[in-house]
């Protein structure tokens, strides 16, 4: 996760493997969306970065990032692809249901990666405000997204490497 001193999208570009035999789902939340959609952009030009082909990236949409878990569920039973990842973004209110939602989805991801044997990466923005989303959206922390990406990458080499 991003702080001051770590910014998402530094990584080592020499140790993420090529990514052109690669398929990959993308399910975002609608909630935040500006926000969601910033993350996409990031996960999906950095799986171009690293080979990946267009037409191997499914997008999906689900309504908030509670549903992410049942969305990409439904993405890895009805499409062929290597990884799942999950872009949401909770922002604080002054209710518990930003504690609810986290912990939902949190443990769902959590299940999924165990049960279909299938990197399915967490893409989550847990943040206090509007702007600390916005700092790790593509602003001054990097982008979440690109870190998802590259995390989708090196699971399913990791994957692949062990067949
Ligand atoms: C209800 C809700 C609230 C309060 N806040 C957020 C949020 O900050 N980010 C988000 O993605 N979704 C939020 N939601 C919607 C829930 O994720 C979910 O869609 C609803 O509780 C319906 O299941």
């Amino acid at each position: 996760m991003a702080t001051s001193l770590k910014n998402l999208s530094d990584y080592n570009i020499k140790s993420v493997e090529n990514a052109q035999n690669m398929k990959f789902g993308i399910v975002l939340a609608e909630w935040n969306t500006e926000i969601t959609e910033a993350l996409y952009n990031g996960a999906f030009n950095t799986l171009i970065k690293h080979g990946a082909k267009e037409e191997n990236i499914v997008k999906k949409y689900v309504p908030g990032t509670f549903e992410l878990t049942l969305g990409a569920q439904l993405i890895a039973e009805n499409i062929d692809v290597d990884a799942v990842i999950v872009l949401g973004c909770v922002i604080q209110g002054e209710t518990r249901h930003f504690d609810f939602i986290c912990h939902g989805v949190t443990q769902g991801i959590t299940d999924l990666n165990i049960k279909y044997k299938l990197p399915f990466i967490f893409g989550v923005l847990t943040t206090e405000n509007q702007q600390q989303a916005l700092d790790r959206a593509g602003g001054k922390h990097g982008n979440k997204g690109d870190e998802a990406a590259i995390t989708a990458i090196k699971m399913v080499s990791l994957k692949n490497s062990l067949k």
